[in-house]
């Protein structure tokens, strides 16, 4: 024990070391910093010209994802998912607050990790994004021709929704696997009692080939290990889907050194074709569950939420066949199938070296039957028999493999602070490049399909310290772009990123761009509370709910002057923008407002809630400049006392 707990400081410190050694020579030789070479021609988008590729980042603690363009580094758009966001009014407005419902009631906040590109036989198709929620365990879906968060669902039986949310090479399935097992179902019970008790779900969620809608087809109840990342099988090993698990030990305390007690810990293989087809004979267990499912729908304009009530749950030991365990050091974190789906490679975070599997030998144990024991009755298979090989010496800290589409690899090594390049197959090490600091993941476009675009690697650093300018001890974390179309990786840019980026996903722009909506048709609009036509602008009162019908167009509100209104009331204003045009959203805004501004697009209706508590005569405007006579755009609201009986009134031009 006490050895471990050396080990652990040692490389703990070592970190830090690495950390200031690179701070020293981050200018030095060999190409780094982009000095001695073409590098800024490389990443050069002139004005008006567009970027070659979308990258997707998720925000991590910020709950959100950004949208940026590679090779600029530019960033173009934060899109709201799990964390109101009062830019857009997102998680505010009356029309999206469903979206942020669970059964915890709602929460406008959570961490996002790891998006996934919609695929058709393995290769982007840009319909969708998906991102997990990690903290409060949800799934979103983002429709990337409006870049709008369109469906979020909750994962019941779950805590820390982290090997999640990759999809399978058709997008049938969105997997959420649980980071920390929990009694289920949920109870009152000992911690101490953990060993044995607590279960960690792995859920399947179906999707829609042609809404996108997500539904939870079964939950996998496995034992009580965490289940830390996950990947679905490619070509060959499609059908399959790869996870890494930690805490095998099942320790409840102090897991950073009692969670790393066994030499090895699994992946855990799941074939779930075959856990598909138990289910669709009736296999399986209902179990009563609670659980959001809030969807966004594009006509009206308005999100709705539902409560479930009951999920699928299967246990793996049930279905033989389903599920195996591979033995892989040193508390795997991430696990990467190659672009073939022969490799499976486990990044064992406290090892130097890197584990590869090959899926051939492991249907070939499974087939043979040559099992090393098994766990809580699911088989454990042979290290030897399933090893393709072991990349020696890569680096300190493995946490993630990505692929370039010609038989590359790229590891990130988080405490040795780089990115190693190898070969798959040779297993020997290509290349290496210093990253300032502590990379997370990488990503390469397409590098988490079966058609990797292996034109640059972009590296997620946790630790930015000195690579920009001085903010305060807070600092955003820090991306570098890589080109790695050479036989030596070569950097190229610095740009920082918003939040906590764990992964990104990347996407040439021509999938993406010329799909992407402009506005929305104002006939279309199927909002309840749309105003079409300026004949139909009113107030109307329901006891102390006034509801205001508005329209906005450069440059004005109709009506901009309402009286009548009294303190106690529930205004609801729904404001409808009548621009039909390319990029004129209006804005919103009410003094006094519990809650943010509305950005509201063409075509579109919005609707914000506010209870004024004081007598006056109030004004509101529109936030966004959107004319030269942007701040003409204006309206005022006579509030009158509780008791008053002032006529509702509203006029427009009228003296
Ligand atoms: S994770 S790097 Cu979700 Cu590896 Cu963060
Ligand atoms: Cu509308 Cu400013």
């Amino acid at each position: 024990m006490k050895n471990t707990i050396n080990i652990l400081i040692t490389i703990i410190m070592t970190a830090g070391l690495v950390g200031c050694n690179n701070s020293e020579d981050k200018r030095g030789n060999g190409g780094q910093g982009g000095l001695a070479t073409n590098a800024a021609e490389k990443v050069y988008v002139a004005p008006g010209d567009h970027d070659e590729f979308y990258a997707f980042f998720s925000g991590g603690y910020s709950g959100n994802l950004t949208v940026y363009g590679l090779p600029s580094g530019r960033m173009f758009k934060e899109i709201p998912v799990f964390s109101q966001f009062a830019t857009s009014g997102y998680g505010y407005s009356e029309e999206t607050k469903p979206m942020l419902n669970t059964s915890f009631g709602f929460v406008p906040w959570d961490d996002s990790h790891h998006p996934d590109i919609s695929q058709t036989n393995g290769k982007l198709d840009g319909r969708w994004i998906f991102i997990n929620g990690n903290n409060t365990p949800r799934i979103a879906r983002i429709d990337l021709e409006t870049f709008e968060t369109e469906e979020i669902i909750e994962i019941p039986n779950s805590a820390g929704n982290h090997s999640s949310s990759f999809i399978t090479e058709n997008t049938e399935y969105v997997v959420a696997g649980t980071r920390f097992s929990v009694p289920v179902p949920q109870r009152d019970m000992s911690i101490k009692d953990y060993k044995g008790n607590f279960k960690g779900a792995i859920s399947f969620l179906s999707v829609d080939q042609d809404t996108g809608r997500m539904d939870i087809k079964f939950q996998l109840m496995m034992p009580g290990f965490n289940y830390d990342l996950s990947h679905p099988g490619r070509d060959k090993s499609h059908g399959w889907f790869f996870f890494t698990t930690y805490n095998t030990e099942e320790a409840n305390t102090l897991l950073e050194v009692n969670a790393s007690q066994n030499d090895k810990d699994f992946i855990a293989a799941v074939n779930w074709k075959l856990i598909e087809e138990y289910v669709n004979n009736g296999g399986g267990t209902k179990m009563p569950a609670e659980y959001a499912h809030n969807v966004y729908d594009h006509d009206t304009h308005a999100a709705t939420s539902t409560m479930k009530k009951e999920v699928l749950t299967v246990d793996p030991t049930k279905v033989p066949g389903a599920v195996y365990f591979l033995p892989t050091p040193k508390s795997p974190h991430g696990v990467d199938v190659d672009p073939t789906g022969e490799y499976i490679i486990g990044n064992g975070k406290l090892s130097a070296d890197l584990t590869v599997h090959s899926f051939t030998k492991m249907i070939d144990a499974i087939e043979k039957k040559n099992f090393d024991g098994e766990a809580y009755g699911i088989p454990i298979l042979k290290f030897d028999d399933v090893l393709a090989g072991t990349v020696k010496q890569g680096g300190l800290g493995p946490l993630h493999t990505e692929f370039d589409g010609k038989g590359n690899a790229y590891t990130t090594f988080f405490i040795s602070s780089e990115v190693v390049k190898w070969k798959l197959g040779t297993w020997e090490v290509l290349d290496r490049q210093p990253v300032f600091y502590s990379v997370g993941h990488g990503m390469i476009p397409g590098g988490n399909s079966r058609e990797p675009f292996g034109k640059y690697f972009v590296a997620m650093n946790k630790i930015t310290k000195d690579r920009y300018l001085p903010t305060g001890p807070e600092l955003e974390h820090s991306a570098q772009l890589f080109d790695i179309t050479g036989d030596k990786m070569e950097l190229l840019l610095d740009f920082p990123t918003h939040g906590e980026p764990h992964y990104a996903a990347g996407i040439p722009a021509d999938i993406i761009k010329n799909n992407s909506k402009k506005f929305y048709k104002l006939a279309e609009n199927k909002h309840e509370h749309a105003t079409i036509t300026d004949a139909d602008a009113r107030v109307e009162r329901k006891g102390n709910e006034v509801h205001v019908y508005m329209t906005m167009i450069r440059s004005h509100f109709n009506p901009d002057n309402i009286e009548g209104i009294k303190v106690g009331d529930k205004v609801y204003f729904h404001v409808t923008n009548h621009e039909q045009d390319f990029d004129v959203p209006h804005g919103f805004a009410m003094i006094g407002a519990n809650n943010s501004e509305l950005l509201i697009m063409p075509g579109q209706t919005k609707t914000l809630l506010w209870e004024p508590k004081k007598v006056g005569v109030w004004p509101f405007y529109c936030t966004d400049f959107c004319s030269a006579l942007h701040q003409e755009m204006q309206g005022y609201i006579r509030v009158s006392p509780a008791s008053s009986n002032i006529e509702l009134s509203w006029g427009l031009g009228e003296d």
